[in-house]
């Protein structure tokens, strides 16, 4: 039994008593011929705390993705497959990522997708390296994970120096800011967010005004939007989740600050507009990739999720959704689940996803991503244009 909450994940994971099994009853056994394989998919995300509704909208992804590719009977290695995601709660905390990590190691999953956060993505990754075990996330940005040269590392997801040029771009230029305020949460992802935003402004010619720090445990913004409205910048641009942006816009607009507000991918969520409130209305976020509606299957994926979840994406869902298709692609490709087997597949991906055409570049970064932009407009957030292109057919660029 491990310290986090495992979710039983309706018809996909009902198969949990039969996860430590290759196949029909003989542990760690090669599989007689046509027997009925169990592939385990480790999925980790925060499924309590502040960001439960994230990491609770990622495992939807999933289980969409799992239960789709069962109900295609498929084989692989001349044996039918049955998938089965494990699904574990990494608390967006670090030290519990690894030890979730080490536990997928254990159960000898055949890939992980996740984590959802950059600050457990990337110690995990190390785990998942050292034991062979490929790994896709759907939302982690931070650069840092594709970067460690680990060859199991992938991700669907522009990272934060797309995102961090795009949002700086659109401040310089979209906003035609000349001073800027920015305050980082100092996660893996706010930090590195905020510090690839800091060197795309300056290089746009704008003044970095304040700095300010905050945590992704905070709730109270006041002092340090009070010392940031002395400097009155142009723009605000506040690294951190919806859990944090939402309550800090809103108090921002009650101490009388009026800068534009800019949030990266972990506030544009509707979420954060529920936490913000009128405060939310004009203001500006980003988001890795072109609009749901844009995407070659968005609106298709987004009326099964509204239709199966009764409820709004509220971020990753449709590139968890991919990640998992493209490493069952992967095995697919390679007639086997066995880690050593399809990992090199991975890279070779040319996968027709839901959000794009996915393609690797040699780090296992997207190829060619984009990352559009959003305003709130009555409550919703209304695309405004897209920096970057979105994948078409470069050449796969394997890992070495
Ligand atoms: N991309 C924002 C949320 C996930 C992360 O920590 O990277």
């Amino acid at each position: 039994m491990t310290l986090f909450a495992r979710h039983a994940l309706s018809l996909t994971a009902l198969a949990i008593g039969t996860l430590g099994l290759s196949a029909c009853g003989n542990k760690d056994a090669a599989p007689a011929a046509g027997a009925e394989v169990t592939i385990k998919i480790g999925h980790a995300a925060p499924l309590t705390g502040p960001q439960a509704h994230l990491g609770k909208d990622n495992e939807n992804g999933a289980v969409m993705a799992i239960d789709e590719l069962n109900s295609r009977g498929l084989s692989i290695g001349g044996n039918k497959v049955k998938f089965v995601l494990i699904s574990e709660d990494d608390q967006a905390d670090p030290k519990a990522g690894t030890t979730v990590a080490q536990n997928f190691v254990d159960k000898k999953v055949n890939g992980v997708i996740g984590h959802l956060n950059s600050g457990t993505t990337i110690p995990a990754s190390r785990i998942y390296a050292d034991a062979g075990i490929p790994q896709i996330s759907g939302s982690a940005t931070n650069p840092t994970y594709t970067q460690q040269g680990f060859k199991t590392a992938f991700r669907v997801f522009a990272n934060d120096v797309h995102q961090g040029q795009a949002l700086a771009q659109f401040a310089t230029q979209g906003l035609k800011a000349k001073t800027i305020a920015i305050v980082d949460d100092r996660t893996a992802y706010g930090q590195g967010l905020a510090d690839e935003f800091k060197k795309a402004a300056e290089a746009g010619g704008a003044k970095i005004v304040a700095q300010e720090f905050t945590t992704d445990k905070a709730t109270d913004f006041k002092a340090i939007l009070t010392k940031i409205k002395a400097s009155n910048p142009d723009v605000l641009f506040f690294s951190a989740m919806d859990a944090q942006g939402g309550p800090a816009l809103k108090q921002a607009r009650e101490l009388g600050l009026k800068s534009a507000f800019l949030i990266g991918d972990g506030g544009c969520t509707p979420e954060f507009i529920k936490l913000a409130g009128n405060a939310a209305e004009g203001q500006y976020c980003s988001l890795p990739g072109v609009p749901l509606e844009k995407m070659p299957g968005g609106t298709v994926f987004k009326d099964k999720y509204q239709k199966r979840y009764n409820q709004q994406i509220q971020l990753y869902a449709p590139y968890v959704y991919d990640a998992v298709m493209v490493m069952a692609d992967s095995m697919q490709r390679a007639n086997s689940a066995d880690p050593a087997k399809y990992l090199p597949e991975i890279g070779k991906t040319q996968y027709q996803g839901v959000t794009a055409k996915v393609v690797f570049d040699a780090k296992g970064d997207l190829a060619s991503p984009a990352v559009s932009i959003y305003q709130d407009k009555g409550g919703n957030w209304t695309y405004v244009e897209t920096v970057g292109a979105a994948a078409d057919t470069p050449a796969p660029a394997t890992k070495k």
